[in-house]
């Protein structure tokens, strides 16, 4: 397939895990990737991996300045942005007792003002096109709640309104906003935490079974980042093999 042929597309957090998955699927399908991580030598294997001359940028998307000049690197060597996926995220596992400000902040920081900052600066350059795909990467922990992350659950939430808001805001330049919440899955992220012990407990709560994999929840991201989900804005897709329905 060749739905994002002569596309541009950003991938933040894509030296690993799902945003890699993304970043290779829409290579596969003829984007040149932008790969953005705070990792550089990550993001520019990724960036070779994808193919289409597509290229790896290290970026704290948390920076407001570095998440600037990102895009005018962009915009100065491509002339524009037409899907912008926001992947990159802290994955912590904190009790609630330990959750202090410090600890709220640094997650507010990267997963909620990360990526407002990341809309922010390519809806611009997407409405001077009047075409764009935004796709934010929430997370089904916004429906179950789930225990030991409750500063990321919060701010996956204020991305699923920021989802919603900016489907509003930005539909009248052809631009929509979905969201996808991927249930726990199978990445480095994961493994390196006590999440990846709890793959048995929502494996009884899954209809069907087995382990979440990067490239499982790729393909929904892919769809709605690409020309053919046009009438589709401000929607949330749940993939987590069934654990959580709403
Ligand atoms: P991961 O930890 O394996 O990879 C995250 C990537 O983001 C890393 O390459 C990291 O360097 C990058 N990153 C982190 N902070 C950054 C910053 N400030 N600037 C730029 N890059 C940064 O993560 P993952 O498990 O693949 O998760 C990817 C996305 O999927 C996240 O939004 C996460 O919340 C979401 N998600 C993951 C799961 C899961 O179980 N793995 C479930 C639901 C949702
Ligand atoms: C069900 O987004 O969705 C653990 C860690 N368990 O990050 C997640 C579930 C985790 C999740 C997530």
């Amino acid at each position: 397939m060749t739905r994002f042929k002569d596309q541009v597309a950003i991938v933040t957090g894509s030296a690993q895990g799902i945003g890699k998955a993304v970043a290779l699927q829409l290579g596969s399908e003829g984007a040149l990737v932008i790969s953005v991580d705070q990792n550089a030598e990550g993001a520019n294997t990724t960036a070779e991996e994808c193919g289409n001359s597509s290229i790896g940028i290290q970026c704290d998307i948390g920076d407001p300045q570095q998440v600037s000049s990102l895009h005018e690197t962009v915009v100065t060597q491509y002339g524009g942005v037409d899907v912008l996926v926001n992947n990159a995220a802290i994955v912590p596992f904190i009790a609630w007792d330990d959750v202090d400000f410090d600890h709220w902040r640094q997650i507010m920081r990267v997963n909620l003002d990360g990526t407002f900052l990341m809309c922010r600066a390519s809806s611009d350059v997407m409405r001077k096109k009047e075409y764009g795909r935004i796709v934010n990467i929430i997370s089904n922990t916004i429906f179950a709640g789930t225990p030991n992350m409750a500063a990321y659950v919060s701010a996956k939430g204020g991305v699923f309104g920021l989802t919603r808001a900016l489907a509003t805001e930005l539909g009248a330049y052809k631009i929509t906003v979905n969201g996808v919440t991927p249930g726990l899955t199978n990445t480095e992220g994961v493994q390196s935490t006590p999440h990846k012990d709890a793959f048995e407990f929502v494996e009884m709560l899954q209809p069907i079974k087995g382990h979440n994999q990067p490239s499982d929840i790729a393909p929904a991201v892919v769809f709605l980042a690409s020309p053919e989900a046009h009438r589709i804005t401000g929607q949330v897709l749940n993939v987590d093999a069934g654990m959580v329905r709403w």
